[in-house]
């Protein structure tokens, strides 16, 4: 079993498009091992998005990810981090493949409705930025 980290951000929070998001994680097989709304202020998302300190786009995608609510979830499957990704897509909306989640849902490369993690240690990085050991083990003794 392998957990990632995903994340709906906050323009498809404001589109209300976050049940249908959720139905399609689910539709997909992931079990939602934890799940909270956050409104990140501009220091948490600079801390979340670390890696890209100093890239251009840096300043917009902070400034966007603390613009409203999103939704942060841990999600379960074999091979999660890989599987999820691919239900998102490209990262740019326009690029990304008919019937995924950036595709359908996303506007541009900033404002691409989804996140998730990309390799095992920057999973274990951002479940841990947003959740508490005790949480999740809570939640995988419910099955
Ligand atoms: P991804 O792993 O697909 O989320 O993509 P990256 O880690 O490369 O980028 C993280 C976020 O930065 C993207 F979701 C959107 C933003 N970004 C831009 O706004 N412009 C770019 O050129 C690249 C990334």
């Amino acid at each position: 079993m392998e957990s990632t980290l995903a994340i709906i951000k906050p323009d498809a929070v404001g589109r209300r498009l976050t049940g249908r998001i959720l139905a399609r994680i689910e539709e997909a097989g992931f079990q939602i091992r934890a799940m909270r709304m956050v409104q990140l202020t501009r220091d948490e998302a600079e801390g979340f998005y670390a890696v890209h300190r100093g890239k251009p786009f840096f300043p917009g995608l902070t400034e966007f990810m603390s613009s409203g609510p999103a939704v942060v979830l841990v999600l379960e499957a074999p091979g999660a981090i890989g599987r999820w990704r691919e239900l998102m897509g490209a990262t740019d909306p326009s690029k990304a493949a008919e019937g995924t989640l950036r595709r359908e849902y996303g506007t541009s490369i900033g404002e691409n409705a989804t996140h998730g993690s990309d390799a095992p240690e920057t999973a274990a990085f951002e479940i841990g930025y947003f959740f508490r050991g005790v949480e999740l083990a809570r939640a995988g003794r419910l099955g």
